[in-house]
């Protein structure tokens, strides 16, 4: 009876152990397929290292399963007191660690090959600065001065892309060597797109460096890799590769945005408080909602609430300081250098009047402009 229960488990947890293998392979439970060179190694040394380790791990378990079944107690097995004595017992303590080393240096050859690749200084034809910070990531491309801040797209947006997709992203052209400088404005992040490059931190004060040369077109999505708080789930990656032709015109376009943004931000134009709003609240949304959330009252011993806000609804100068400079030691950073005069002024004054502020004020371009 004992014996036939025995086997019903056991059968039992194979048929699990191999349903539950399928349905890992059909959701492809593995890294990303690799689209750049390097990335491709990195991807066969990986498949190298489980292939080796799966089947060690059969052997091993099959020997364990035969040698408690062959051997058990209930038939009258007493163990061989002079194994050591015999050749093979005498042999294996060479040969199994001949054996183990054989297989350390099989993954070691390759191993050390593709390090010595990561670390290779390969001249780029692109140079895009990745800035990690709680918690988005910023772009700059360093020879086209365009700026890209990448923030998580709030669950309504993205669907079932949620903690994937972002609101603007990261684009490269096809078939480029692509250099990134990595770092990091507030704590330790980590830029990690498995299909297109290898994982490096970003470090404040620090610039890190790795590069890729991506052949096949299409859209690839990574994550930040270094635990930097309580919204490190959400800075979601996304890298869009383009024909070249393409990625002329994307830099065209991107560019006349830029400067359109730049010229009306840097002209003196009043604007009336409804327009100030409506631009503000574009800002708030994108920049500041991780922390002070949608309906301004922020987290609770986290982050303040901007919703009657002593700053909020006090003097203006006050206002404009914490959001221009920041507040050193705290996750408030300097927002002075990262948005324009115009968008200063219309954050400001739209937290001045959203959220049952109703302050009334305004704050003009100009205005930022004298405070910085
Ligand atoms: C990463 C989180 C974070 C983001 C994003 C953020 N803030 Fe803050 N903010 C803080 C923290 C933390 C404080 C409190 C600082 C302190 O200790 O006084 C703060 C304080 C403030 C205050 C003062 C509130 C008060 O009554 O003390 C204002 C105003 C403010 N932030 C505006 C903004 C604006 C405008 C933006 C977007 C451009 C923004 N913040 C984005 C974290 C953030
Ligand atoms: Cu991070």
């Amino acid at each position: 009876m004992l014996k036939k229960l025995n086997w019903l488990t056991g059968s039992a947890i194979f048929t699990t152990l191999i349903s539950t293998k399928t349905a890992l392979a059909e959701a492809k439970y593995n890294l990303p397929d690799p689209v750049s060179p390097l990335t491709r190694e990195v991807y066969d040394l990986h498949m190298l290292t489980t292939m080796i380790a799966t089947i060690i791990m059969i052997i091993v378990t099959a020997v364990i399963f035969y040698a408690i079944w062959k051997f058990r107690k209930s038939t009258g097995y007493i163990a061989d007191q002079n194994f050591h004595t015999g050749k093979f017992g005498t042999w294996s303590w060479v040969l199994v660690p001949v054996i183990v080393l054989g297989i350390d240096l099989t993954i070691a050859g390759p191993g050390s090959r593709i390090l010595k690749q990561v670390e290779e200084n390969i001249p780029a034809d692109i140079t895009v600065k990745v800035i990690g910070s709680q918690w988005r990531w910023t772009y700059e491309y360093m020879e086209d001065d365009i700026r890209i801040v990448s923030n998580l797209l709030p669950k309504e947006q993205a669907g079932d892309m949620y903690l994937r997709e972002v609101d603007d992203h990261l684009v490269l052209p096809v078939n480029t060597q692509v250099r990134f400088l990595l770092t990091a404005s507030d704590v330790l992040h980590n830029w990690w797109v498995p299909a297109i490059a290898v994982k490096k931190d970003s470090i404040p004060g620090y610039i890190n460096e790795t590069y890729t040369y991506v052949d096949t077109e299409g859209t690839y999505y990574g994550q930040c890799a270094e635990n930097c708080g309580t919204g490190h789930a959400s800075m979601p990656i996304k890298v869009e590769v383009i024909s070249k032709e393409k990625y002329v015109q994307w830099l065209k376009g991107r560019k006349a945005k830029a400067q359109t943004a730049a010229a009306e931000a840097a002209s003196n134009k009043v604007r009336t408080l409804e327009d100030l709003m409506t631009r503000g609240e574009a800002v708030y949304q994108k920049t500041c909602l991780v922390c002070h959330g949608a309906t301004g009252a922020g987290i609770p011993n986290v982050f303040p609430a901007i919703k009657a806000s002593p700053i909020a609804t006090g003097a203006i100068a006050d206002h404009m300081d914490i959001v221009i400079k920041g507040k050193p030691g705290t996750a408030m950073t300097a927002w002075g250098p990262q948005l324009n005069d115009l968008e200063l002024a219309a954050v400001i004054t739209y937290e001045r009047n959203a959220f049952g502020n109703n302050t009334g004020d305004t704050v003009q371009a100009a205005d930022v402009k004298n405070a910085r």
